[in-house]
């Protein structure tokens, strides 16, 4: 059964260029409900630990500065098909790839740069959410 909750980052790109309420609504029109949402900024440390999984590829080093470099809008969403659903909203890793409509589409300047995180599985959201946001945080 999939589950109904994903979790999203609104970029250090996206923040800086004023759009995370463009963003956040986009995620309300397509009928996810928020369950937790916070202004924060990963360290260096913390994005490394976040993107652990990457740690072999040549963008590593890169990926962890760059998601460092600034505030972040972390949130958990609730909906049915969630994963899968909020992955079609953001459109494909390369912006030059997603499309028309997509937040990657309309708010990415570039694969490294790509305006938001959406958990590619069900197992991942919960570790991912887990990571950002203590149960007390969750509504
Ligand atoms: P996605 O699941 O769409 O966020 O994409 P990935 O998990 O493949 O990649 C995670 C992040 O690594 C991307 F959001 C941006 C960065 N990345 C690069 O900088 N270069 C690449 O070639 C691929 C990914």
């Amino acid at each position: 059964m999939a589950s109904n909750r994903t979790f999203t980052m609104i970029k250090p790109d996206a923040v800086r260029a004023g759009n995370i309420g463009n963003i956040l609504q986009m995620i309300n029109a397509a009928g996810f409900r928020i369950v937790a949402l916070k202004l924060t900024q990963m360290s260096m440390e913390r994005a490394g630990q976040f993107y652990e999984v990457h740690a072999a590829r040549p963008f590593y080093g890169e990926l962890c500065e760059f998601m460092s470099s600034g505030p972040i809008v972390a949130a958990i969403l609730e909906k049915d098909n969630a994963v899968e659903d909020f992955r079609k909203l953001i459109g494909a890793t390369n912006p030059a790839n997603a499309e028309e409509g997509t937040i990657r589409k309309l708010y990415a300047t570039s694969v490294g740069e790509n305006a938001v995180h959406g958990s590619d599985s069900d197992e991942n959201a919960a570790i991912e959410g887990a990571f950002h946001f203590a149960g007390v945080e969750l509504f």
